[in-house]
């Protein structure tokens, strides 16, 4: 049986993920770790152990994968696209210096390591239009930049010291559990929240703006099933393309629109936001994935926004 940590259990991929993988490794073998000021509430606090683990302090990770036996640490913690911009420095620290953390720890314990990677790993100069596996990555984010390193020094710790790194580039990822903060594509997210509302959104993007995305569901098993693929399978590892939809603002409002037949949007551009998202790709290519560990999605645009929907009418937003 696996003992797994997950550092960055209270953020929006990091709280469902922690769930998920409480339901099939069992809740005493799921450590959520969280820091300080956003400690787990509710069911996960509730569902299975917790622990003070802020990857900016090496300690911290060392202690808990001392105490809990820990083989397998599946890394969240970043800052995202937007608020790296506003923090560059801190995003470094978090994305890389952490990254450092646990990989030394893996080391010494042989952990496997999970550090996801994003579509802002690739920059303007990238083919924009199924960008391959292996192509060019330039960005000109910060957030970028810890992206392509933690990708790079995943590799070097596999390459050098053995130690089973393996991560994905997530797309923008949409949910109706916990909301995300401070990125680019938190518009297809805030867009379903509006129109189960009942108001009117207004969208940061022009139209025309294509980017990969991918409903919740498909991320986290994205996420498990590459921990649990093949290795002998695997020719690559940080980090493989995945992919399940690419849209635009006027796309996703037209399907909302099917299903909520009043609903309105209009647009109010954020300059950084359209800069960063125009240096992202429209859609990436994810053979390598579909060949080495048997990635396949669940959902597309249409299935995702009747869930979407049905969820959150079922929370009786405010
Ligand atoms: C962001 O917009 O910053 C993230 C991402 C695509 O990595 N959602």
């Amino acid at each position: 049986m696996k003992n797994i940590l997950v550092v960055g259990a209270t953020g929006q991929i990091g709280s469902e993920l922690t769930m998920e993988l409480r339901k099939r490794y069992g809740n005493n073998h799921v450590i959520a770790g969280y820091i300080q000021s956003s400690e787990p509430k509710g069911e996960l606090l509730e569902s299975g152990p917790s622990a003070l683990a802020d990857v900016t302090y090496s300690e911290m990770i060392l202690d808990v994968v001392k105490k809990y036996k820990i083989d397998t640490i599946y890394n969240l913690a970043a800052l995202l696209s937007v608020v790296a911009e506003s923090k560059p420095q801190l995003a470094w620290h978090i994305g890389v210096d952490g990254l450092f953390n646990i990989l030394e720890v893996a080391r010494q314990y042989n952990c496997a390591v999970f550090t996801p990677s994003s579509i802002g790993s690739f920059g303007s100069t990238t083919p924009h239009v199924k960008t391959p596996q292996d192509t060019i990555q330039r960005p000109r984010t910060m957030y970028g930049v810890t992206k392509v390193t933690t990708e790079l020094v995943s590799d070097y710790y596999y390459g050098r010291y053995g130690v089973d790194t393996r991560a994905v580039r997530f797309p923008g990822i949409i949910s109706n559990v916990t909301a995300p903060g401070g990125g680019t594509t938190d518009y297809a997210v805030d867009i379903y929240y509006s129109a189960v509302k009942g108001q009117r959104f207004v969208c940061p993007l022009k139209e025309g703006t294509f980017m990969d995305m991918m409903y919740m569901p498909d991320a986290m098993n994205a996420a498990i099933s590459l921990m649990e693929a093949d290795p002998t399978r695997l020719i690559h590892r940080n980090a493989f393309n995945i992919a399940s939809m690419s849209f635009a603002p006027e796309t996703i409002y037209a399907e909302i629109k099917k299903n909520l037949p009043s609903f309105e949007m209009t647009y109010d551009i954020d300059p950084l936001k359209q800069l960063i998202a125009d240096s992202w790709p429209d859609s990436l290519d994810d053979t390598c994935a579909q060949q080495e560990w048997d990635w396949k999605p669940q959902y597309n645009l249409e299935s995702m926004t009747v869930d979407m929907i049905e969820k959150l009418k079922a929370r009786d937003l405010k």
